[in-house]
């Protein structure tokens, strides 16, 4: 699939800090600092609606995560999965009698300019699940004939992942069983469906419906993939058995992420699958969780037709730490409004207080698990001073600038 273009980054002098980043696994900060090249798996949208502020927090943290790996020189490998078969689709599709298609490729691509307006830079790969499927396929077919897997004997052709068969099953999202059931529930899971072994167990192939598109799935017969075999697969196919960072919203904690690690470590016999599990917080607006049924999510392309500047609204998202559930609230937007305004204004001073050093330390703040509002604290610092005519330093500006250009994403 195709992917949004990119913009050139501005090289920094002087090297990075080496990132740490809190890994849901280990319940810890630790460092993700890889050899050489750098791998990331980011979940992606399933693409009934627009995208929502939500959405691009999630995406603007994996982009923080990237310029910081290419500041300290780490080429990166970059994928992103769009869920561009799935039930929320198909029922959007059916309420409001469009082609399910269609929807996908239309609000996919408003995605994509929403990406564009926030600067994320693009995955190095953009893959949607329907042109993987053959893919899928082949590993639930893998996972059949290694008895990980099996088919609900009801005539479906229902094949489900058995959870019996990953050992270090529950290991990513140290949850007990107890909260798995009630978030399987939850999110996408079936607990209750008759004929499983475990409740817990995840879907890997839904065998045809009458009124739902489907696949072949050679051996499996016809259907369409469940939801974490989907980005196992991708990543497995296009990143390698290990990867550092698989990503995504803390929604995605558990079943998805741990599912995915499970179906990738039965298949490879490697573990672990990621080396750090990250996890965005929750966007909520004006402290209520942002959910279709209350009607409240804000898209960025509401914002966009607003004429809202789009870097206003990646300085708000970065206002707060990525991993904490936030509110998005006109407040947050005045202040980042207002901010971008003075950081506009100190960049375009004739000089300033010498930026060498708030680039260090922006670096460093950036590498302690993206201490974002830590960062804006120190710019602001800076721009302060600037304003009030402190500084003889005529580079300071324009360093300033590409810092806050390379390392944050915001233009100035
Ligand atoms: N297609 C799947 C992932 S494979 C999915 O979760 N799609 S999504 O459209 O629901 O979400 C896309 C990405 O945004 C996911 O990483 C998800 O965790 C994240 N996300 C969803 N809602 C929010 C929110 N309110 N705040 C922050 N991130 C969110
Ligand atoms: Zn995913």
């Amino acid at each position: 699939m195709e992917s949004w273009a990119g913009h050139e980054v501005p090289g920094l002098p002087g090297s990075g800090q080496p990132l740490a980043l809190f890994d849901s696994a280990r319940r810890a900060v630790h460092p993700a600092t890889p050899a050489g090249a750098a791998t990331m798996y980011v979940c992606g949208i399933t693409p009934y609606d627009a995208t929502h502020l939500g959405h691009a927090a999630t995406m603007i943290t994996f982009d923080l995560v990237q310029r910081v790996w290419r500041d300290n020189g780490h080429p990166v490998l970059y994928v992103q999965n769009v869920t561009d078969i799935d039930d929320p689709l198909l029922e959007r599709a059916q309420r409001d009698g469009e082609d399910w298609v269609v929807l996908a490729m239309r609000e996919t691509a408003l995605f994509r300019e929403d990406m564009e307006a926030l600067r994320i830079m693009p995955p190095a790969h953009y893959v949607g699940a329907v042109e993987s499927i053959p893919d899928i396929a082949e590993k639930v077919q893998v996972l059949l004939k290694d008895g990980a897997a099996y088919r609900v004997e009801d005539g479906t052709g229902d094949v489900y992942f058995d959870v019996a068969a990953a050992p270090r099953f529950g290991h990513e999202s140290n949850l007990s069983r107890e909260q798995m059931l009630a978030f399987s529930a939850e999110r996408g899971g079936d607990p209750e469906r008759a004929g499983k072994r475990d409740p817990l167990d995840p879907l890997l192939w839904r065998g045809a419906r009458a009124d739902e598109p489907s696949w072949p799935g050679g051996d499996l017969g016809p259907g369409r993939p469940g939801w974490h075999i989907e980005c196992a697969a991708i990543a497995l196919n296009l990143l390698g058995p290990t990867i550092d960072v698989q990503g995504g919203g803390n929604d995605l904690l558990f079943p998805h992420h741990e599912c995915s690690a499970a179906h990738a470590e039965r298949l490879t016999g490697v573990t672990p699958f990621a080396r750090h599990y990250v996890h965005a917080g929750m966007i909520g607006l004006d402290g209520e969780k942002m959910s279709k049924s209350k009607g409240n999510l804000v898209f960025v392309s509401r914002l966009r037709a607003d004429k809202v500047d789009s870097m206003a609204v990646r300085l708000g998202l970065l206002a707060g730490h990525y991993r904490s559930d936030r509110s998005w609230t006109d407040a947050v937007l005045a202040t980042a409004t207002a901010r971008l305004g003075r950081w506009r204004a100190a960049a375009a001073a004739p000089a300033g207080p010498s930026a060498v050093e708030l680039l260090a330390r922006v670096r460093g703040r950036l590498a302690d698990d993206l201490d974002t509002p830590g960062v804006l604290e120190l710019v602001d610092g800076w721009a302060d001073a600037t304003l009030a005519g402190s500084g003889t330093d005529a580079e300071a500006p324009a360093l300033m600038a590409r810092t806050v250009d390379a390392l944050l994403g915001i233009r100035l």
